[in-house]
């Protein structure tokens, strides 16, 4: 309960913009009072428990912002891309009883999900896109996330311009929610370079800033204070809410 008011506070502090699209976009497209009384919160509303809502083909948006750090221009991301990502591997390291690598053939061999959902920014926009890849929980259940496993930390290839890497992270609940995808594709192609291919989170019962782009690797841990400033993610570390289901 306490998380979900530091959720509304820092909601205001960023801006209400685009607050009742993403209230919409979650509850099924009418916001019918649910924010009364905390039990409905909680079973209709929160992303971990519903579900976001699934769009059609007639709703996909063909442009689609870009938005938050500069696109990767390192010697490392520039060699996966100029190379069309045949070498890019996808580590999974942590408390898991099985690290893995996978490359983007094996991500794309296990099975796929696709759903069409709408992608909602605190900065006030929005765009509805196909979104296609691999079930996080699938590649979860793979790796075998130990007893004491609670978050999953995703790294990432970009940097702010003061040098600092992003990383963001999800806990085991929210990442095996169905919905919650290793995201390969966007509207069919795979995820271009500006929206954070190969491989980026796609979470839509949650806010974008945590979709993380470029995911270089997983780490899967008990614990996130010794990482980065210690709130679970780059902007978290800027004091956006670690929780941004609404
Ligand atoms: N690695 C990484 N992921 C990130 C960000 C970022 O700066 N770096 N910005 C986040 C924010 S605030 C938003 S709104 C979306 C933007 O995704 P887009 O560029 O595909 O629109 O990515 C999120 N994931
Ligand atoms: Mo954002």
């Amino acid at each position: 309960m306490r998380r979900r008011l530091f959720l509304a506070s820092s909601l205001a502090a960023v801006g209400l913009a685009g607050c009742a699209n993403v209230k919409a976009a979650l509850t099924g497209g009418t916001f019918d009072g649910v924010l009364d009384t905390a039990q409905a919160l909680d079973e209709r509303v929160i992303g971990t428990r519903g579900a976001a809502r699934l769009y059609t083909p007639a709703d996909v948006e063909r442009t689609f912002r870009v938005n938050g750090l500069d696109t990767p221009s390192d010697a490392t991301y520039d060699a996966l891309v100029a190379d069309d990502f045949h070498r890019y591997t996808l580590a999974v390291s942590g408390a898991v009883e099985r690290p893995d690598r996978f490359t983007l053939a094996a991500l794309r061999a296990l099975p796929q999900r696709a759903q069409i959902t709408r992608f909602d920014c605190v900065e006030g926009w929005s765009a509805i896109g196909r979104w296609s890849g691999v079930p996080l929980g699938t590649l979860l259940a793979l790796v075998r996330p130990k007893p004491e496993a609670r978050y999953v930390v995703f790294r990432c290839f970009d940097r702010d311009p003061q040098g600092t890497p992003f990383y963001g992270s999800l806990d085991l609940q929210q990442a095996a929610h169905p919905q919650t995808l290793l995201a390969l594709d966007l509207n069919d192609r795979p995820i271009d370079a500006d929206h954070g291919g190969p491989v980026r989170v796609r979470i839509p019962t949650q806010l974008g800033y945590k979709n993380t782009k470029w995911v270089q690797r997983i780490e899967v841990v008990a614990s996130f204070a010794q990482i980065g400033g210690g709130h679970g993610g780059y902007w978290e570390d800027q004091g956006y809410a670690w929780y941004a289901g609404i």
